[in-house]
């Protein structure tokens, strides 16, 4: 098998560019024919987890399924990516107790939360701060950052392909 399972586990605040750099990143694997899954808000609370919103309690399930099925996905052989905020270390922490050690790859898109809030692409920190959107993470729900993640990009001083060959570079020696 020309692969070794993994979870390359995509953290940071909404607007941080987790789905675009995952996206970059599932490419350049797909060109050195790995075989990829990418789990996302679009894929996953539109249909499993439909039943969740943003409360604490609800995003701690969202996460714990979202790991469960990564969980599965790496059984099978794949090499699984996943991009969801993923705000609370004990969480992170429980999807990666679940999985093998070095199977476990915490990515932290460390955009700052002034940065993605001027950025805001679907307006939703501006409906945030108007009180129109409760429970925002980085506004009135809160983000808890990695403290050692595997990988760190900045995407201030890198774009989304360079932060994408980064990571590649970092996981290249897993193969
Ligand atoms: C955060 C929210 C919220 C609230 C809707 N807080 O930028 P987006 O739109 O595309 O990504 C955000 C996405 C976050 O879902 P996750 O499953 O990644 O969150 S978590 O890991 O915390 O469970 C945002 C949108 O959903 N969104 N309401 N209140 N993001």
């Amino acid at each position: 098998k020309n692969q070794t399972p993994r979870v390359l586990w995509f953290t940071g605040l909404s607007g941080s560019g987790k789905s675009t750099i995952a996206n970059e990143v599932e490419k350049r694997l797909a060109l050195m024919n790995r075989h990829t899954f990418l789990l996302d808000g679009d894929n996953v609370r539109h249909g499993l987890n439909k039943d969740l919103g943003f409360t604490e309690a609800d995003r701690i399930e969202n996460i714990r399924r979202v790991g469960e099925v990564a969980k599965l996905m790496t059984d099978a052989g794949l090499i699984v990516l996943t991009a969801f905020i993923s705000p609370f270390r004990a969480e992170r922490q429980l999807v990666r107790d679940m999985l093998a050690e070095h199977e476990f790859i915490e990515i932290f898109v460390d955009t700052p939360l002034e940065v993605a809030e001027e950025r805001d692409v679907k307006g939703l920190y501006r409906k945030a701060r108007e009180g129109k959107l409760k429970n925002f993470t980085g506004i009135d729900s809160p983000y808890e950052p990695p403290e050692n993640p595997e990988i760190r990009v900045n995407t201030v001083e890198m774009t989304p392909e360079e932060a994408a060959d980064h990571i590649i570079q970092q996981i290249l020696p897993l193969k």
